[in-house]
Order: structure tokens, then sequence, then C-alpha cells
């Protein structure tokens, strides 16, 4: 039976992972953890328990009193964040990961983590990225995703720890707000158009990313998760994507349920150099190969049902 424990459970996945796990697996069997509590849907629907990943202590001791089979580790900083607080996001990246990945070897526990489009950097080719190519990336964050793929194989390979990861894409969502990501302009926009009628993009026209609606995203986790290990080429992490976008793309599906809707820009130079570090759009091949991968929101489906969820609750 499985018995999964959630780091980081309050964050923009993890916050959605959580209920969708709770509903396929059981409400007692998903262990939501975070370094606070509030009075979500998380913290209420089921077991949460207050850890900072920095101590693997209780780490150690949530997991062993809950006897977890399963451990999802998503606490940590996002791109933005993490440039400008380096060495705190080495720290906690790295040291919240090393010790989720200590947890899962000493509970003999599957272990999923998140990597990102922005392992990579300038030099990996730009236009359909290889799931194996360069991946020099310039910022910190970057860093600690490839050091992150890299660790999470070695326990693979050294201590068989059944480790698997997604290099994630910008992910939109209606539930939780991204903290401290390149890409929140892309969740931040339906807000406002719902709001406003009008957004000020802090990435500039024509910059191109790797997109997904969170639906999305926690089928690919679920799916790889419960994938036939012996099919799997690759581990840490696969390329998954279901859409290259930019701004004017967002704001021109809007516009075709907000009319008049107003995009505007003020461009963050600190974020758009991390943008421009990233591929324009991968190859998820690996994935649909390997595991099945397939995506079911397109653009223009993800922003009906964006704009109708945030119409609701706004
Ligand atoms: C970020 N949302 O912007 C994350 C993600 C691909 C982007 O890694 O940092």
């Amino acid at each position: 039976m499985k018995r999964i424990l959630i780091t980081g459970a309050l964050g923009q996945i993890g916050s959605e992972l959580t209920l969708k796990l709770r509903e396929i697996y059981g409400a007692d069997q998903v262990i939501a953890t975070d370094i606070k509590k509030n009075d979500s849907e998380a913290v209420v629907g089921g077991p949460f328990e207050t850890v900072d990943v920095m101590d693997v202590n209780k780490l150690m001791e949530i997991a062993k009193k809950y006897k977890v089979d399963t451990i999802m580790h998503l606490a940590a900083l996002l791109s933005a964040t993490a440039e400008a607080n380096p060495i705190f996001a080495w720290k906690l990246n790295m040291g919240g990961l090393m010790n989720a990945l200590e947890t899962a070897r000493e509970l003999k526990a599957q272990f999923f983590t998140p990597s990102s489009i922005g392992a990579f950097g300038p030099s990996t080719p730009k236009i359909h990225t290889p799931q194996d190519t360069i991946m020099r990336p310039i910022t910190m964050y970057g860093v600690n995703k490839v050091a992150g793929e890299l660790l999470a194989d070695y326990y693979y390979y050294k201590f068989g720890v059944d480790t698997r990861g997604l290099r994630f894409p910008g992910l939109i969502s209606n539930v939780a707000l991204p903290g401290g990501g390149t890409t929140d302009y892309a969740v931040e926009i339906y807000y406002e158009a719902v709001k406003k009628g009008k957004y000020t993009s802090y990435i500039a026209e024509g910059t191109y990313m790797d997109m997904m609606y969170m639906p999305d995203a926690l089928r690919a986790i679920i799916d790889l998760m419960e994938a036939d290990a012996s099919k799997l080429k690759h581990r840490n992490s696969f390329n998954v994507t279901a859409m290259s976008i930019a701004p004017e793309d967002i704001a021109a599906s809007i516009a075709m349920l907000v009319p008049g809707f107003e995009l505007n820009y003020k461009v963050d130079p600190a974020r758009q150099r991390i943008a421009d570090s990233w591929p324009d759009s991968i190859d998820a091949s690996a994935a649909s190969e390997e595991w099945g991968f397939k995506y079911k929101y397109d653009l223009d489906k993800m922003t009906k049902d964006m704009i109708e969820k945030l119409r609701e609750r706004l």
C-alpha cells in the first residue's frame, strides 16, 4: 500500500499534488509536510506535519512515524528567489535534497523530486531541446537542478533507491500562486485578467518558454511514479512540456474570453536574463516513449479552465 510523504506540500505543486494523491490513494496515505502550516485543504484534509527539510532528524522521525514507502520532495527555492539569495539557495536546495534522499535510502522508499527547464543554459540547443544534451546553466537554481539530477541518479546507481524526476516547464495553476519563479508571470496574467482586464508583464514580448497546466503536471508525476521500472532508460530527469509560448500568446488566448484585455510590458532585467538562458521549446519524446507521457491541455483549453475557475473564485 502506498504511503507517501510530501515535502513542500503547501507550495504551488504540493498544494494540488497532495489533494490529488489523497483522492487516488486515500487521505490517510498521504502525509503533507511543510515548514509552516496554514488552513488549506492540504493541511486539514489529511495528516500534516511541520517539517523543515534542513532538519534531517525531524524528516527521518516523521517518515518512520508514518512508515512511508514513497517520498516526493518538492521543498525548494525557485529560480528568481534563488538568484537573489544564491548561498542560501544552495544550502536549502541541495541540503534539503540530500536529507530527503538519505531518508528515502534509510526507509527503502521510492523517491520523486522535480527538475526544471532551468537545468539548461545558454549553450544548450534552444529549440526542441533533447533529453540528453549540454547542461551549463548560469543560475544558482539551474546549478541546483543539474546537481540534483546527478545526485538522484547517484542514489539509484549506488544505493538502489528508486529515484525518478521530471524537468518541469513553467507550471500554471489556479490553486496556489507560485513563489519566486521566473515563469510566475504566466500565472499572474490570468489573475490580473480576471481582476483588472489588463496585465504588465515583466518578461519581454517574444520570450518563448515551455509551459504546462498543473493537472497535466500532476498526471505526469503519478504516471512516472507508477511506470514499470524496467522500461525506464532515464530517471532524473525526463523533459516534459505541453506548449512553448510567449506573453503575447497567452494574452491573445485570454482576449478571446476577456474582451479588451490589455497586455503591457515592464521588463525585469533579472528575470529576463534567467528566461533568456532557458530553452524556447524542449523535446519530451523520451518521456512519451519510456512511460507514455501525454498532456491534455493546450493553451486555449488551459485559458478556458483558468478563467472559469478564477471567475468563480475571485
Ligand atoms: C521557476 N516555475 O520559474 C519555476 C520553474 C521552469 C520554471 O522551474 O523558477
